[in-house]
């Protein structure tokens, strides 16, 4: 049966890469050292009401100062990689003009430790700290951050490309364009859909040209982006589901995998979102930029969703109702719809069989493409116990169960060749402040104590095997 499926062991392909993934504004802190500028998330957190607890960037992990113990804290895992984000403010405190040395030397610092520790880099180039002056200037609806962006991406392959083997240059467009300009729930805190839309169009371009930068560099670098696909299936089998999870499909993951896979948008979405936006900011050329070639497709999941077409009959508890039903533009009256499954500390529904169902198709529709699973994981509040250990048990479960999934999307023939958990520690958590902790690795905010969770030492025994154990084993 399935479930006695569930408990074998399994192994992964030889070579498979094993991680954990962080970005800058969520573990550094230091927001003022060195020169940085500041960014749209230091604007963001100051403003009353934006952030649970009024929490802010600092200090977040403290990483910034902390860095030689937190690649301690890799190699003692055994992980093969480490995914981070380099923080344009500090590159550029500015968005634009000469680089800052001394915010990239803490990278050029960090990635040799990296190499020395025998860990692969893996540096995300914006994880969505725009530099506050370009907001001021428009932001991302703007054509002109994505050039801004383009320039910043020289900058940094510039000082480290002879040592960068695997870039990936946007951390989930989706995020930064549709929570930051449409539902306003994460930085800049816009309420503009059309705004949203150009912001998307943008953050693919930037995307495009930066990616044709970065492999201008030494080496063949290998460039990819970071798309946080996810399953949007009808709740029930009937005509009005089935249309609202085309629609929302389509303005939620196809918007972008149209343009970065096939080099257009699609017809549907153009449609649907006629009353919100002619899509007038799309230029000649910009759409063969969007598609430039891609060596890899990081993918982040979290959780999949199931869509009805509106909340009409439906118990009004088991209706989602956060920033990620509001970004949909275009569904007004189309809802997401809660299963009654268990939860993470978040809320979020667990169901690996979405990360098995996004793996195969996005297999499907970039055949031959590698994917590698960049960001996994569950947030809990805090787990420590009295005798100082951190026992984790349900996020070991969440990791387990959709470990299982990624090997079973490769052995139906996806070529998944990575996973990344997210996150090596706790951190900032955005809109949730530091409520919420995703790390392998506890974090006590006012020490700064780095304590190897439970879940740090069974993905560490994960990573060293390539191997999940079966049932009461490992
Ligand atoms: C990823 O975002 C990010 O890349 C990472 O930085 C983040 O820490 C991690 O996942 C965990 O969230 O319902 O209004 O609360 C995932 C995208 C964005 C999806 C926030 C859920 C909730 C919005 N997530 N969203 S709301």
């Amino acid at each position: 049966t399935s479930t006695d499926e569930a408990l074998d062991p399994v192994e992964f392909p030889p070579g498979f890469l094993w991680g954990a993934a962080t970005s800058a504004f969520q573990i550094e802190g230091a927001t003022a050292a060195d020169g940085r500028g500041p960014s749209i998330w230091d604007a963001f957190t100051a403003e009353p009401g934006r952030i649970l607890g009024g929490d802010t960037g600092e200090p977040a992990a403290d990483h910034y100062r902390r860095w030689r113990e937190d690649v301690a804290l890799i190699r003692e895992l055994g992980l093969g990689a480490y995914r981070f984000s380099i923080a344009w403010p500090r590159v550029q405190p500015a968005g634009s003009g000469p680089a800052d040395p001394a915010g990239l030397d803490f990278y050029d610092r960090l990635v040799d430790a990296l190499l020395e520790a025998g860990v692969e880099p893996w540096p995300t180039l914006y994880h969505w700290d725009l530099p506050q002056p370009l907001e001021e200037a428009g932001g991302w609806p703007e054509r002109d951050t994505a050039l801004r962006f383009a320039e910043y991406a020289g900058l940094v392959r510039d000082a480290l490309g002879d040592r960068v083997a695997a870039w990936t240059t946007i951390n989930e467009p989706w995020c930064a364009a549709f929570l930051g300009y449409a539902a306003g729930v994460h930085a800049p805190g816009r309420t503009e859909p059309a705004a949203a839309l150009a912001a998307a169009h943008h953050l693919l371009l930037g995307h495009g040209l930066a990616a044709g930068v970065l492999r201008d560099g030494p080496g063949a670098p290998r460039v990819g982006i970071v798309h946080n696909q996810t399953e949007l299936l009808p709740y029930r089998p009937e005509v009005a589901d089935l249309a609202a999870a085309r629609r929302a499909d389509a303005v939620r993951n196809r918007v972008f995998t149209d343009p970065l896979l096939h080099g257009r948008y699609p017809a549907d979405l153009i449609e649907d979102l006629a009353p919100v936006t002619d899509f007038g900011f799309v230029r000649d050329g910009d759409l063969a930029l969007a598609a430039a070639p891609l060596d890899l497709l990081g993918v982040n999941f979290y959780q999949p969703h199931r869509v009805a077409a509106s909340p009409e009959g439906i118990d009004p508890g088991l209706l989602e109702s956060g920033g990620d039903t509001a970004a949909l533009v275009g569904c007004e009256t189309e809802v997401m719809v809660r299963r009654g499954l268990e939860t993470t500390g978040m809320g979020w529904e667990i169901d690996p069989s979405g990360l098995y169902g996004v793996l195969t198709r996005l297999a499907a529709e970039a055949p031959g493409l590698p994917l590698y699973v960049v960001e996994n994981g569950a947030a809990y509040p805090d787990e420590v116990s009295g005798d100082g250990r951190v026992r984790d048990p349900d996020r070991i479960r969440y990791l387990e169960a959709h470990l299982r999934a990624v090997h079973q999307a490769v052995r139906a023939g996806a070529p998944v060749r990575g996973y990344f958990v997210w996150s090596l520690l706790d951190n900032f958590e955005w809109a949730w402040g530091y409520s919420q902790r995703f790390g392998l690795v506890h974090v006590d905010y006012a020490t700064q104590r780095r304590t190897v969770k439970d879940s740090g030492r069974w993905y560490a025994a994960v990573a060293r095997t390539g191997t999940l154990p079966g049932a009461g084993g490992g």
